[in-house]
């Protein structure tokens, strides 16, 4: 309850415009790579929030309390829209950073006004559709709501790429991958974890690679931390790779140096 009061006020501020460092909250961008040719493929946005006496709060915590106590909609919101507006920046600034990816809570689905939101944002911006990622759970797909279905066919139809995060540990039904305007799969990194120790999960990765390719998707391994994971996916036939071998998450300023360095 502590928890709810401080991040509702911490919303508040925010979206009053808190300046710089004392922002309650922070974007950091996570680079996902092609794994060959090794390149920039995208960045996944991902929210941090730092409390006055708690400190760094994981999303891990507090995203599903958001979810709970219906302030979901509007930390998502402002996360879509910081994050189109900060992609806008680095392209007038010259910085190629080929594509976003953000994560949007299922719960945001159920409100029907999420297509002409990311239209409005990437209107505003410059950006074109097809640069932007929404990373969704599994849990959405099983959902029956007509307004989630329409939501899903409308942002196909804007040529926004949909990603299902933590692909193979939610509900099992594949049936919504041919039902749905899915265009991405993102292996969960309980997968990738022990690629290179425990080979159950070879064949686990290799089946999940073999869908991608089956339907056209694209796949993207996340929680890659060593080089023989690395060298696995590549043999594997994974296209896209993220973790901590290419680098952490970090802030919009970081990532510019970040991009040199690879240059
Ligand atoms: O970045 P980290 O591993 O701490 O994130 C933990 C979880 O929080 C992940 O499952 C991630 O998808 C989720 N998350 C991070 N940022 C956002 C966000 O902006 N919106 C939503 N809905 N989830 C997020
Ligand atoms: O569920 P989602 O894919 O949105 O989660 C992204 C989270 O995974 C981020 O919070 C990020 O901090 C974390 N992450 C990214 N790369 C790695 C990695 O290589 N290892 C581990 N353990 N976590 C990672
Ligand atoms: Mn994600
Ligand atoms: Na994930």
């Amino acid at each position: 309850l502590e928890m709810e009061a401080a991040l509702r006020e911490a919303l508040d501020r925010q979206e009053a415009g808190c300046p710089g460092e004392d922002a309650p909250f922070e974007l950091h961008y996570q680079p996902q790579v092609r794994l060959k040719p090794n390149c920039l493929y995208r960045v996944e946005a991902l929210i941090r929030w730092t409390h006055p006496r708690w400190g760094a709060v994981s999303p891990a915590e507090f995203i599903p309390l958001a979810e709970e106590c219906g302030l979901i909609d509007r930390l998502d919101s402002w996360v879509l829209q910081t994050s189109v507006a900060q992609l806008g920046r680095w392209r007038a600034a010259g910085i190629p950073v080929p594509g976003l990816a953000v994560n949007v809570s299922a719960v945001r689905f159920a409100r029907g006004d999420l297509p002409d939101q990311v239209r409005a944002a990437l209107a505003t911006n410059g950006i074109p559709a097809n640069d932007l990622t929404l990373e969704i759970t599994e849990r959405l797909m099983m959902t029956e709501e007509v307004g989630v279905h329409d939501a899903l066919d409308a942002l196909h139809a804007l040529g926004v790429t949909l990603s299902i995060d933590d692909f193979g540990t939610g509900y099992s039904s594949l049936g919504y991958l041919k039902r749905y305007p899915v265009g991405e799969l993102k292996i969960d990194r309980s997968f990738v974890k022990e690629l290179d120790i425990d080979a159950a999960n070879r064949p686990l990765v290799r089946a999940i690679i073999q869908i991608g390719e089956a339907l056209g998707l694209t796949v993207v391994a996340e929680g890659v931390e060593r080089e023989a994971q690395h060298r696995m996916l590549e043999a594997e036939g994974c296209a896209i790779g993220q973790g901590y071998l290419f680098a952490r998450p970090m802030p919009a300023a970081t990532l510019v140096d970040w991009l040199a360095g690879e240059g």
